[in-house]
């Protein structure tokens, strides 16, 4: 039997969630809010009773927008205070570059350079507070930076005006000496058409020709890759062989449809589960952050429920991998799976091409047919994870 999962979680866990998250009025393009607006002073002070590590926020979250000087420093000393009390972090901060209307067609790839030159200095306002909170990573969502018509953005000149904001942005943090990493946030589609950098393999791409790129990584989301139909745990061990993993957003998504921001695991569950076994055998030392939204059809006891399922989700999933990968009938199906002769390099220890060519094993001599006709034993093995999951073993 899986030994019991204790209820609650702690700061230890590194558990982490966005203001913007609990604090969802449940606002969508067909309907108006279903919920009042939460003080992020009352979000801090829940989040920590429920064990949560620390809360994240874009500037507008915190400060509405267009606050003058005076309410700006009120919003910030009072959240300040909130976090002095409870003992929350602040690991991850980001701007909030698409709800006005200014950003409708984009910030960094706005076609008006003076709506550009405003996006700057808006990120630079809010790189300033993140440093002063002890944010060590700084997230870029280009949520409104794409098209709906092909005909609107020339891509190629889209891409020179986003690696120059990410140049002038990490030039900026390195002028001030701020120790931020910059994590980019790829997502295919919505609110526009089609967005730039869509999938953590053109994010990667893109990183690869900035000025300075050892600044920048990836934050991926769940249903992120998953609304353009890629596997979330190759995208996170690609991200972490890159050593490109700096901050990830953990929900769950239903399919290829809108973005559904569920709760984390309440979508695909069994790739849920492999992306925790990878995480925490990866030696990702990172927030386990939440971006999600408690459903619309939630009162505020549905939201506190919901922050309170991600935790728990995520503890259930640690543990049922941890039995997983503890099973000796598991490591006997990997065994028989020869899961562990892929880390074997393919030539051996000096040995070269040469080698290779008069080795008559390696081709004249050896057998396809037999070769071929191994069988692989995965799918004992996955069900090996499906009980494991289940609770069955
Ligand atoms: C949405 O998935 C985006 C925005 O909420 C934010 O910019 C980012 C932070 O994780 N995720
Ligand atoms: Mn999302
Ligand atoms: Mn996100």
């Amino acid at each position: 039997m899986p030994k019991p999962t204790p209820s609650s979680p702690t700061p230890t866990d590194k558990f982490t969630f966005g203001l913007w998250t609990v604090g969802w009025q449940a606002r969508d393009p067909f309907g108006d809010a279903t919920r009042p607006a939460l003080d992020p002073v009352e979000i801090v002070t829940r989040l920590a009773e429920l064990g949560a590590y620390g809360v994240t926020f874009h500037d507008d979250d915190l400060i509405p927008f267009g606050s003058d000087d005076k309410a700006r420093q009120q919003h910030i000393r009072r959240f300040q205070d909130a976090l002095a009390r409870t003992g929350m972090k602040v690991p991850m901060a980001t701007t909030n570059l698409f709800t006005h209307p200014v950003f409708k067609d984009g910030a960094f790839t706005s076609n008006d350079r003076d709506i550009r030159r405003f996006a700057l200095r808006k990120v630079m306002r809010n790189l300033d507070l993140a440093a002063e909170l002890g944010a060590s990573t700084y997230v870029f969502w280009g949520g409104r930076e794409g098209a709906e018509y092909d005909g609107a953005k020339d891509v190629r000149v889209a891409l020179d005006r986003f690696r120059e904001a990410m140049n002038t942005l990490t030039s900026y943090c390195k002028d001030r000496g701020y120790r931020l990493r910059f994590a980019l946030e790829p997502k295919p589609n919505e609110p526009r058409g089609d967005i730039l950098l869509p999938t953590i393999g053109h994010a990667l791409a893109f990183i690869g020709t900035l000025q300075h790129p050892e600044m920048v990584g990836l934050n991926p989301e769940v249903g992120h890759e998953q609304m353009a139909g890629l596997n979330f745990v190759h995208g996170i061990a690609q991200a972490l062989w890159h050593g490109k993993l700096f901050h990830i957003d953990l929900n769950g998504q239903r399919g290829i449809k809108y973005d559904q921001d569920l709760v984390f695991g309440h979508g695909d569950l069994l790739n849920a589960f492999f992306l925790v076994d990878l995480l925490e055998n990866a030696g990702y030392d990172g927030p386990r952050h939440f971006d999600y939204k408690p459903s619309r059809t939630e009162d505020i006891t549905g939201v506190w429920a919901s922050a309170a399922a991600n935790m728990r989700t995520y503890r259930l999933l640690r543990d049922r991998a941890a039995a997983y990968r503890a099973d000796p009938e598991v490591q006997q199906a990997m065994a028989a799976a020869r899961i562990g002769q892929l880390a074997e390099p393919t030539l051996g220890k000096g040995e070269s091409i040469a080698d290779l060519l008069r080795d008559r094993s390696a081709f004249e001599s050896f057998d396809a047919n037999a070769a071929g006709a191994r069988g692989s034993h995965y799918v004992r093995l996955n069900q090996l994870a499906v009980e494991h999951l289940l609770g069955a073993r």
